[in-house]
């Protein structure tokens, strides 16, 4: 079964993201078996541009497993996300370096015709505990927020939903670097980050 692993670029002017570097572990640690089977994306902090990448790598081959992942600043665990929200920013929150919060925190739908939610279609409990017993804390929570994390998992639920090919579709957010993280603020090495990112695929294909 072929594997599309997708993580964000920077976006919190520390000029790195931990799903990024988490993936990047975690692709690196593979075998060359498991690494033939993987198509692995950066997408662009950006709405539109982030499903726009996706869309494109979907156009050009057939996955039978959609993993987004993407970082969340001060989660303390890696987050299985349940769910997605047909909620976004109105605006584009600045991506300016140093400022993460957005300018208006007006929403609009993600997809007026769409549902208010979808559920990932992963096994999100089994992969919260294949990485707890991989030694990294995790939860399984109940939505990935209303920026671009939840915007691309919501994205490709509904493809999903609305022209089935068969793909499970899940999210994996997950802690900051130990160089992102303030002072009091959780963190995770890119390390253990692609060890959670391993075992929770792993968990999503038995
Ligand atoms: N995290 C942000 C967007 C990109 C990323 O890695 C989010 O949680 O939506």
């Amino acid at each position: 079964m072929r594997i599309l692993l997708t993580a964000f670029e920077p976006f919190d002017g520390t000029g790195l993201n931990s799903s990024f570097e988490g993936c990047r572990a975690f692709l690196s640690s593979c075998g060359e078996g498991a690494r033939a089977r993987i198509t692995f994306l950066v997408l662009p902090v950006e709405y539109g541009a982030d499903t726009d990448t996706v869309e494109q790598a979907l156009a050009e081959g057939a996955y039978g497993l959609l993993l987004h992942t993407g970082q969340a600043s001060g989660a303390a665990a890696v987050r299985v996300e349940r769910r997605a929200v047909n909620s976004r920013y109105a605006a584009a929150p600045s991506t300016a370096p140093g400022t993460t919060s957005p300018r208006s925190r007006d929403r609009a739908p993600i997809d007026p015709d769409g549902p208010e939610t979808l559920e990932a279609t992963v096994p999100v409990y089994r992969m919260a505990s294949a990485v707890a017993a991989a030694g990294i804390p995790s939860m399984v929570t109940e939505d990935a927020g209303v920026y671009l994390c939840n915007h691309v998992l919501y994205h490709s639920l509904l493809r999903e939903q609305r022209c089935p090919t068969g793909a499970r579709v899940g999210f994996l957010h997950v802690p900051c670097l130990p160089e992102q993280a303030k002072p009091g603020e959780a963190f995770l090495a890119a390390e253990e980050i692609g060890r959670a990112v391993g075992a929770a695929l792993e968990a999503a294909l038995a």
